[in-house]
């Protein structure tokens, strides 16, 4: 396929891994690496790159790639014997050539299906066969969907609990010029304090030093909202019930090897997840898990911001 036409596009990206470039008509596009069915950039119409992704990241297995949307499955956080955000991250995805009919409601042929499947090492570590299917697309307004379909495939009966998370980098010009609407009083665990349970004040979320939370039955609408770029960017998603927000600062920046030490005033992550409440699939049980994320005008005026018509309007 030339290299402007719609659609799907299998090529080599950094370091020769396998990546697919997905175009829609008016312009936007994506890249998704096969290496951690990560999603790498997200593009509007204008070409603006609307994903953070490190200058330091390292696209060379087994390191996750510092950035875009790694998934976080069969876990969000640590456990006692996987690596921290599970394993997901960290395998070679495969082209799903034969996925189950999606009740697709977009004609759009930017899209790819990918598949990981346990191997005999991953069964060593975490006990359970799955089928994982994620379709990444474009709609042709250039909002990015991310579908998850995990499905227990264990021929043993036994049923398995995961938790999972769409662990999104969001790029931002200045990170203390950035608002979240629609967390507003909810409960959250801090990660700073033990996983402690606190309850959020009744404003926008805004910025000023490391934040590490995980606001709990959240709003399937969540408005993030940029206000030197004049930008919003709404994530909806379905299935998946909490939401996380991370920004390092600057202690933390410098202790990661493959983060730059300024880059956390130009990324916050907001992580569509589900984490309070664990996922059980009994054998040949299957669970889905979306987000959708667009980006629009901000509708600041004079700094005065209507949530509701922010999170209405869009
Ligand atoms: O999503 C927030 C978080 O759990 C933070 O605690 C921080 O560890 C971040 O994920 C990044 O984790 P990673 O394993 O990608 O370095």
């Amino acid at each position: 396929m030339s290299s402007d036409k719609v659609g799907a596009e299998l090529c080599k990206g950094i370091n020769g891994l396998d990546k697919v470039v997905l175009r829609e008509s008016r312009g936007a596009s994506a890249e998704v690496y096969l290496y951690g069915g990560q999603v790498t950039s997200w593009k509007n119409d204008h070409g603006e790159e609307l994903l953070f992704v490190s200058s330091k990241a390292i696209f060379k297995p087994p390191k996750a790639i510092r950035g875009g949307i790694p998934i976080c499955f069969p876990q969000f956080g640590s456990h006692v014997s996987l690596e921290q955000h599970g394993f997901a991250r960290n395998r070679q995805w495969s082209i799903d050539t034969d996925p189950p009919p999606f009740p697709t409601n977009s004609l759009s042929k930017a899209y790819v299906d990918l598949i990981l499947r346990p191997s005999e090492e991953d069964l060593k570590i975490w006990a359970h066969s799955f089928e994982f299917r994620l379709r990444v697309a474009l709609s042709p307004g250039g909002d990015l969907m991310l579908t998850s379909r995990i499905r227990n495939t264990s021929a043993d009966g036994k049923p398995f609990t995961f938790t999972f998370a769409y662990h999104t980098y969001f790029s931002v010009s200045d990170i203390s010029e950035v608002r979240i609407e629609g967390l507003e009083t909810l409960d959250y665990l801090d990660n700073l304090q033990n996983k402690e349970r606190f309850t959020e004040q009744g404003d926008a979320i805004t910025f000023e030093s490391e934040v590490d939370k995980i606001y709990l039955s959240t709003p399937t609408k969540i408005a993030i909202m940029d206000h030197e770029k004049k930008r919003t960017f709404v994530l909806r998603k379905d299935g998946l019930p909490d939401a996380v927000v991370w920004n390092p600062w600057d202690k933390k920046a410098k202790q990661m090897a493959d983060f730059g030490d300024d880059e956390y005033k130009h990324m916050l992550c907001v992580e569509a997840a589900a984490v309070e409440k664990p996922i059980t699939l009994k054998p040949g049980e299957e669970w889905k898990g979306r987000q959708e994320l667009s980006a629009v005008p901000s509708s600041y005026c004079s700094g005065q911001l209507d949530p509701r018509k922010v999170l209405l309007s869009c």
